[in-house]
């Protein structure tokens, strides 16, 4: 049997935050897009990862309408601040150093967002799109064939997004020749739980000779707590009782004495790594998010990555689409690179900072403690550091 035909203006593969987003803006400026999503809705929003959004993400966010939730229950931070075993701590205040907030507000809930605003506006997401492939990417008619409940379908378009994550099909569409990927793995995982308890205040990373904590916050009753473990751990490991150990050793003795514990309702492991996918285009495909990145969690970069991706990818489509001006478009991937190397950058810095790696010589960790204490003692260097996380300017 024949293809079902569809025809719109950008397919979008992936609907993650990137896809969900780039549908949305594009939609503001009347385009037509549809997105292929390889899960269901409630599979894609039952995903517990990001939490800490840059200044431009949230004034992003507030321009395309889609701040209201986020101001109402998001929790604004002027920084966060980063400890040390057995040194004072340093809090990075982003207000004092940049006059820019930050904002505490899950992708959980940002992809709730987005899929309410899809529903509302009309927009077109497929869920469930099994099989999908894409074809023609050199030529100005490219097609993405896909299947659904038995079903063949074949979208043609004038341009694809690919927003479908790092494990996605986009970035394997390219020809291996023509990508240049670079890439860095970590000797060790995050643990992550989640615990209906009230959090800490603020933000804070732990350096710990045992390994780095993170306490992180979803809202005034919902913790979300990080600790580094072995590559190779399995979630059984991992009991309730020794998560708590781990994370209230590793935290300075002030700030372990605030924290409350309780039953975890989530907890999953994630692997670090480092990685950029160069070129962000091949010919009719673009890629945005995981689908060409991924940073190390520590500099909380990797959905505000993903979401100024769509900033330069949308600027880019809208220009072409609407104005037939391709100045910005044919710059996209030079536009996104420039800023993902910069998160990379950070990224990289602040994991190598803060965590403790296996058989690290004793060179490498007098320099590493080096590192905190230049960060302690000179304003400027949290000055700066306070400019990076706060997010670059676009
Ligand atoms: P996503 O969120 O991975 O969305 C991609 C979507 O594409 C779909 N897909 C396909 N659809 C159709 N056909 C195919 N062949 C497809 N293959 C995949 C997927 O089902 C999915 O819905 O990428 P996007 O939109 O670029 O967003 C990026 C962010 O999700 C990501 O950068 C962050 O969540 C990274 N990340 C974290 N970042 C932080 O800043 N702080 C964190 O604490 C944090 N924790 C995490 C994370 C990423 C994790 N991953 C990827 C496993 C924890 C985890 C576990
Ligand atoms: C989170 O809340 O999940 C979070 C916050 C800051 C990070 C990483 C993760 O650097």
């Amino acid at each position: 049997m024949g293809a079902k035909h569809f025809t719109t203006q950008v397919a979008i593969i992936g609907g993650g935050p990137a896809g969900l987003l780039l549908s949305h803006i594009l939609q503001k400026h009347g385009i037509e897009s549809i997105v292929l999503e390889r899960q269901t809705k409630d599979y894609v929003l039952a995903r517990i990862r990001a939490g800490f959004l840059e200044h431009g993400t949230v004034q992003m966010l507030r321009d395309y309408d889609l701040g209201e939730r986020m101001d109402r229950e998001g929790l604004p931070k002027n920084g966060g601040a980063i400890a040390c075993q057995g040194k004072p701590g340093v809090y990075i205040d982003t207000v004092k150093w940049t006059g820019k907030q930050m904002m505490a507000y899950g992708q959980t809930a940002i992809t709730e967002d987005l899929y309410a605003a899809r529903e509302r506006d009309g927009g077109h997401v497929i869920n469930e799109a099994g099989q999908v492939a894409l074809h023609d990417l050199k030529s100005d008619r490219p097609r993405v064939t896909f299947s659904k409940d038995g079903e063949n379908y074949e979208i043609a378009c004038s341009f694809i997004a690919g927003c479908d994550g790092f494990h996605g099909v986009s970035r394997q569409s390219i020809p291996s020749d023509v990508l240049k990927v670079f890439e860095r793995a970590y000797p060790f995982g995050w643990l992550g739980i989640m615990a209906e308890v009230p959090p800490l205040k603020e933000l804070v990373y732990a350096y710990h000779e045992d390994g780095f904590a993170l306490a992180s916050q979803r809202n005034p009753m919902l913790s979300r707590y990080y600790v580094q473990c072995d590559i190779n751990d399995a979630i059984e490991d991992w009991t309730d009782d020794r998560f708590w150990e781990a994370l209230l050793r590793r935290m300075p003795d002030d700030i372990a004495g605030k924290i409350t514990t309780g039953p975890s309702i989530e907890k999953s492991i994630a692997p670090l790594r480092s990685f950029v996918a160069e070129p962000m285009q091949y010919g009719a495909l673009f890629l945005a998010g995981d689908a060409a990145h991924i940073v190390p969690p520590t500099g909380a970069k990797g959905l505000n990555l993903a979401f100024s991706d769509v900033h330069y990818l949308s600027r880019g489509l809208i220009e072409h689409l609407k104005h037939n001006r391709s100045h910005h478009l044919e710059r996209y991937s030079a536009d996104a690179l420039r800023r993902v190397w910069s998160a990379e950058n950070f990224s990289w810095r602040m994991t190598k900072m803060l965590h403790a790696f296996p058989n690290e010589d004793p060179f490498t960790r007098r320099i590493q403690a080096n590192t905190y204490d230049l960060l302690l003692q000179h304003p400027p260097m949290q000055q700066a550091l306070a400019y990076e996380y706060v997010g670059l300017p676009f």
